[in-house]
């Protein structure tokens, strides 16, 4: 039987359409999810949509919506932008869904039975926009007069009645856990972060609200709807079938391999949700990874600036693999990055359409004119031809290795590294010259470019996965014959096979002209 291995993205607020972090997450969660599929591994990849709150239901009126007729909305553009980008989740959550209402009351349930709940009343400074409450010094006061909170947003003081959740009590028990899990938190840089933030000391935590309805009922008291991060970090195990504790999939895929997030919601993912866990009696997941932040040109991006980067213009400019090559390979993951129109071009010409797509192109295309198409003997190899091969052979353990600690842009690095080189050994072994002085060597040239380049789209093929797909139809790599099981010698190229036509995989990005003046 596979292991398992169990992947979540955080589910997006569908209070409006999706930007590009969120089309940055769920592609770096795409990768590694199709990485462990064709290492081997039963996946289960969870994304989906957040959709209660405040906030929602705010903006609906606006709209002049229900709530659910917003959210429906931009949920399903949220599934519309992963088809696009190739997001192959295997479960798309949306929070009103029934089967997510019956399992937060469960884990409700089981932190009442646990002792962990009380009711108290609440008085504090509010913010709608964070849906958060703020200590009086965490407020500042601007110059009209209005009090923010600690993002920037208007804070209103609220007094309502509330369940509270016994998170002091959980203090230690936190501190012993990242002691004992040094893996639970990632990157590092975020672990520390957590572990001084616990050792500060934890306040109890405020988890239903009475001042509107647009959530899920607190069971045995519908006066209060649960705030809506209890809700939301539910989803994770309600993907997997709790409250069904003896279900299949929930034995098979709790504890989550997996939660990959953005660096604000750390603290609700780090702290609140193992504490929840432990007091449900559950596991809490094996590792969360906090990636950073994308900026447009270095700045933040807001609706008010108007900077706000649409997935879908960027995959209709430049085409889906170079938007999903760019976003992994430039920006270290766990780092912030910056994007612009010149560094995805960049990336695009160089990497893509330069290094692989010419390196495929040439090799193929002597292949084809030279050779009527057909793939020639490996023959016997020269020192170049085993030390080029010998590095495509172990490029899979590194890419590996870089994937098992989540460093993607590594991973990345290590197969363009591998092209460089054959690119390098390709000019010096200057087979345009070989075929007529040397047909033999010719044909392992050949075959050792086109073995170098099977191994490259094999291992490419989480991160672009049309891209690299092509490439092996061009090898003719049979389907059943492109997971990692076939790298290195189990899946050697066989001389004498047919190749297609060979055709470009990689377009140059060519900026369009720019209209005449008239
Ligand atoms: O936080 N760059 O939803 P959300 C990179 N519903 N990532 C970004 C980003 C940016 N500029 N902006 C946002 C929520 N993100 C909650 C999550 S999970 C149980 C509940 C990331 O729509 C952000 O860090 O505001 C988060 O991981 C995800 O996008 C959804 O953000």
């Amino acid at each position: 039987m596979k292991p398992a291995f169990y992947i979540t993205t955080a589910i997006d607020y569908p209070n409006g359409v999706p930007h590009i972090g969120h089309a940055y997450e769920k592609i770096a969660a795409d990768a590694l999810a199709r990485f462990k599929k064709l290492d081997g591994y039963e996946v289960f990849f969870l994304t989906g949509t957040d959709e209660h709150g405040l906030k929602m239901a705010q903006t609906a009126e606006k709209q002049g919506l229900t709530p659910l007729e917003w959210a429906t909305k931009n949920s399903t553009r949220f599934k519309q932008m992963d088809a696009l980008l190739g997001v192959e989740y295997d479960r798309f959550i949306r929070t009103t869904d029934q089967d997510h209402v019956v399992s937060s009351q469960a884990i409700w349930q089981r932190m009442v039975e646990a002792g962990d709940i009380y009711l108290d009343a609440y008085s504090g400074w509010y913010s709608v926009r964070d849906e958060a409450y703020y200590a009086e010094e965490e407020t500042t006061v601007n110059a009209d007069g209005v009090r923010l909170g600690p993002q920037g947003t208007p804070v209103e003081w609220t007094e309502e009645k509330s369940y509270f959740f016994r998170l002091s009590a959980y203090q230690d028990r936190l501190l012993a856990y990242y002691e004992t899990h040094p893996d639970f938190i990632r990157p590092e840089s975020r672990r520390n972060e957590v572990v001084s933030f616990v050792k500060g000391g934890l306040q109890d935590l405020s988890i239903s609200r009475t001042t509107f309805s647009w959530g899920i009922p607190v069971p045995g008291d519908e006066e209060h709807v649960m705030y809506v991060w209890v809700d939301a970090l539910t989803n994770y195990i309600t993907g997997v079938g709790y409250p069904d504790l003896a279900s299949e999939s929930f034995k098979r895929f709790w504890p989550a391999n997996l939660h990959i997030i953005g660096k604000d919601i750390i603290r609700f993912h780090a702290v609140y949700w193992p504490a929840f866990l432990l007091s449900a009696g559950l596991e809490p997941p094996k590792t969360v990874f906090a990636h950073g932040f994308i900026h447009n040109r270095g700045e933040k991006m807001s609706k008010s600036v108007g900077n706000v980067i649409d997935p879908f213009d960027l995959a209709n400019a430049y085409g889906v693999d170079a938007l999903r090559y760019f976003l992994l390979r430039e920006i270290p993951f766990g780092q912030d990055g910056s994007y612009s129109h010149e560094a995805i071009v960049a990336r695009t010409n160089a990497d893509l359409a330069n290094d692989l797509g010419n390196l495929a192109q040439r090799s193929l295309s002597m292949i084809a004119k030279n050779l009527g198409g057909t793939l020639p003997a490996s023959g016997t190899p020269a020192p170049d031809d085993a030390a080029i091969l010998a590095m495509a052979d172990a490029m899979a353990s590194k890419v590996r290795e870089a994937m098992e600690i989540q460093q993607i842009h590594q991973a990345l690095g290590a197969i363009w590294s591998v092209v460089a080189e054959a690119n390098r050994y390709f000019a010096g072994a200057a087979p345009w010259e070989l075929r007529k002085t040397d047909p033999e060597r010719f044909g392992t040239v050949l075959w050792t470019t086109a073995e170098v380049v099977r191994q490259v789209a094999m291992l490419a093929q989480p991160f672009i996965p049309a891209s690299a797909s092509k490439l092996l139809d061009l090898l003719a790599v049979p389907a059943e014959a492109r997971t990692f099981d076939r790298l290195g010698e189990a899946g050697r190229l066989v001389g004498g096979t047919a190749l297609p036509p060979p055709v470009g995989v990689f377009p140059r990005y060519v900026e369009p002209e720019a209209p005449t003046a008239s």
